[in-house]
């Protein structure tokens, strides 16, 4: 073998590109040429830092309303689309969020998939969700959840629109491929269990008798927000504050203390007025709604402000300082628990940028 002589730059790479056209028709590829990309020092979520107002999202999703029913639609829902995955759907790289408008008198019609889904209520009165067989009325702030492959219809007994937020694994589901989904012949599902009941039995951090969990997911549906305001209110009196979260709650699973879901996680952090958080990050992109207060986040090389209802998104490992101007408060979640059991989850406190 003669080692190749007097071979220049550009005959190599000529040659390199040759074989790499050839080896492409046999369904081969050089490593080499793409590890970089492939195998990265740190995330590279193509999710951007993006803020949405409510009231032009709103201005929107009711002009939807006037061009389309609930039941045309099936679900009437404005997708939040990530700049950064134009027409994907997504608002992260591994979430789906949307907001939902069910005019007053209209349901949405049962059905089931295998992505789990949140709700986060944000306007009006008297809408239900049913989940499995076992309503609950939402009232604003309630953190409500529809795990995988659980019946769920939605229904507005209200005299006003009303509005939530949606939040999905399904770009999760998508990528291991592993979606079903039916639709009922009922459009309701038929009443399994009195509303609000799981909220005795399994809401007041005591269990029946003889329970044995069968779900990954909690069994309480609806994480009321009267009860989650008061006790952020006496947290924030008893102190101490986290440095990079104010006080914040995470939202469990009270067999487990684990997340709600097996993949969703959220939660809620009340942040006092004038407090400013000390940058942080996490390997879990997070979408934030502001529940109540003003305020501005520096998210990434991103800035903006916000006010009741906004929603703004922090990518994954994007540096994060929240700012309130009036005592805030902000729910979020994420892909956290999915990233927790596949031993992916990091995050930094204090971080400086790198
Ligand atoms: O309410 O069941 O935003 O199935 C997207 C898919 C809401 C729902 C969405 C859904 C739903």
């Amino acid at each position: 073998m003669t080692a190749p002589t007097n071979t220049t730059s550009a005959e190599k790479f000529n040659a390199r590109k040759v074989f790499y056209d050839q080896i492409a028709k046999q369904n081969l590829a050089p490593l080499w040429e793409r590890v970089g990309g492939l195998v990265t020092r740190s995330p590279q979520p193509a999710a951007q830092p993006v803020r949405w107002t409510y009231s032009s999202v709103r201005t929107n999703l009711l002009a939807a309303g006037a061009l389309l029913s609930a039941e045309e639609a099936e679900r009437r829902v404005l997708i939040l689309e990530n700049p950064g995955m134009p027409g994907q759907s997504r608002v992260t790289g591994s979430l789906f969020a949307g907001l939902q408008l069910l005019m007053p008198g209209e349901r949405a019609h049962a059905h089931r998939h295998a992505a789990s889904a949140l709700r986060f209520f944000l306007e009006g009165s008297g809408a239900y969700t049913s989940v499995d067989g076992e309503r609950t009325v939402m009232a604003r702030g309630d953190f409500v959840i529809t795990p995988g492959w659980t019946w769920h219809d939605h229904g507005n007994d209200g005299a006003d629109p009303v509005i939530w937020l949606d939040g999905l694994d399904v770009p999760i589901v998508n990528l291991f491929d592993a979606s079903f989904s039916e639709g009922s012949s009922a459009k309701e599902t038929p009443a399994s269990h009195p509303a609000h009941d799981c909220e005795a039995r399994y809401g007041a951090a005591m269990l029946p008798e003889g329970y044995r969990a069968e779900s990954l997911s909690s069994p309480l549906i609806n994480y009321r927000y009267a009860r989650v305001r008061e006790n952020l209110a006496a947290l924030h009196r008893n102190g101490p504050l986290d440095t990079c979260h104010g006080v914040k709650l995470r939202y469990a699973n009270p067999l487990t203390g684990g997340s709600v879901m097996p993949t969703l996680s959220a939660g809620i952090q009340l942040i006092p007025s004038g407090f400013h958080t000390a940058p942080y990050r996490s390997t879990d992109g997070t979408v934030f709604v502001v529940v109540e207060g003003m305020g501005r986040s520096t998210i990434g090389d991103a800035s903006f402000e916000w006010a009741e209802n906004d929603i703004f998104v922090a990518p994954n490992w994007a540096l994060q300082q929240h700012r309130a101007d009036s005592e805030a408060v902000l729910f979020s979640f994420s892909d956290r628990a999915a990233q927790e059991k596949l031993g992916l989850w990091r995050e930094q406190r204090e971080a400086s940028a790198s």
